[in-house]
């Protein structure tokens, strides 16, 4: 091992790297200046900083979707994705009568899902647009399936917002020099890079620029769902998407602001599955009787855990962080640190109603509760 990295300070080229961790020669995912090491790609090109007159849409990219929902994977084998995610200012419902002006990736809390395979590549591309007023109800021709499940979602009808604010991107699903690739960017620059997603989960991503129990706690974070490269082994009838996150609000005259203080001891005002109390409870998942219910589920945090059960179900496997390697059979709960992920699947007994909740119930009664109705098709 310290051989290979005395070879790498001194420039070694990729195929006496690949020769030397095991493989005979880079694979086709790899390019120049990149090594593979059993069938992962490590060494992307340096991320770009540049300015660009941009006006598009904020959210770029055919498998970015809004949650609970998860883009079905239209390809075999592996490909590159072209994706934008452009940091704006928002007015959001976080409840009832709340709402706030976050710090968002692509104009919801939380950002938009993304969905790969594993091996493939993603090409990031990301504007920070926060002294722009963006409307994210206007989008292109050919828009991501994220603005029109927005617009079909009455809990999340953002609002333009300004709040100039250096931001980044840090993706759990890269593995990269987070130095490089992470950095923060001013308002008005863009940030291009690359990432191979490597292994297979269910990965937050979330700004982490400084202080990141701020910006995460504004709004700035998401999912990423990387499948594996063969699927899971299970068929599933229904797959859905839910994170679960804390806000911090305080109430000032009208409005709310958030509250760095209670952030810091703790004590979140709201804890909610997909950005809003009411968003799992109002529209409840649906399914049949005996149908097979994937969900990919993460605890955003930023700082709680999450106890994650269905009432009147067992999950009967459990892969824990999205990985086939970590199965687990016939849990009750699923413990979740902050940025821990997991895929649950559960059969649905019978009709009726399924309540999930973060069985922590301070966290449940803050919010974190949300429903799945079983009932025949219509
Ligand atoms: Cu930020």
């Amino acid at each position: 091992m310290k051989q290979m990295m005395k070879m790498m300070a001194l420039g070694a080229s990729v195929s006496a790297l690949a020769a030397l961790v095991g493989c005979s020669q880079a694979g086709p995912m790899a390019t120049a200046g990149e090594f593979e090491v059993e069938g992962k790609v490590y060494g992307m090109p340096k991320a770009e900083v540049f300015r660009e007159d941009y006006r598009g849409d904020a959210v770029v990219g055919d498998t970015m979707t809004a949650s609970p929902h998860l883009a079905k994977l239209d390809y075999a084998g592996n490909k590159t994705h072209q994706v934008r995610l452009d940091t704006l200012s928002q007015k959001v419902e976080v409840a009832p009568g709340v709402s706030y002006t976050a710090w968002t990736f692509g104009g919801s809390v939380p950002g938009p899902v993304l969905h790969v395979r594993e091996g493939d590549r993603v090409v990031f591309t990301m504007k920070n647009r926060s002294d722009e007023a963006v409307l994210v109800s206007e989008p292109g021709k050919g828009a991501a399936p994220f603005y029109r499940q927005m617009a079909d979602n009455p809990y999340q009808k953002p609002e333009a917002a300004i709040s100039p604010m250096p931001h980044s991107m840090d993706f759990h699903s890269g593995t990269v020099a987070a130095d490089d690739k992470w950095r923060s960017i001013s308002p008005g620059e863009t940030i291009q890079f690359e990432w191979v997603a490597n292994y297979p989960g269910v990965y937050m991503y979330h700004c982490g620029t400084s202080s990141v129990l701020m910006h995460t706690a504004m709004g700035q974070y998401g999912a990423v769902v990387v499948s594996p490269k063969e699927g899971y082994p299970t068929e599933a009838d229904h797959e859905y998407v839910i994170t679960q996150s804390e806000f911090y609000l305080q109430q000032v005259g009208e409005s709310y602001i958030y509250d760095h203080q209670a952030a810091m001891a703790n004590n979140p005002s709201h804890v909610t599955f997909n950005g809003h109390v009411s968003a799992l409870m109002d529209q409840p998942l649906r399914a049949k009787k005996g149908d097979r219910v994937r969900l990919y589920v993460l605890n955003a945090g930023p700082n709680g855990t999450s106890s994650f059960h269905v009432i009147g179900a067992i999950f009967d496997r459990v892969w824990y962080e999205g990985n086939l390697e970590n199965e687990w059979r016939g849990m009750q709960t699923v413990l979740l640190g902050a940025s821990n992920g997991a895929v649950m699947e559960f059969i649905v007994p019978e009709d009726g109603l399924y309540k999930l909740v973060d069985h922590e119930f301070h966290d449940a009664e803050r919010g974190a509760a949300g429903a799945l109705i079983a009932a025949p098709a219509p």
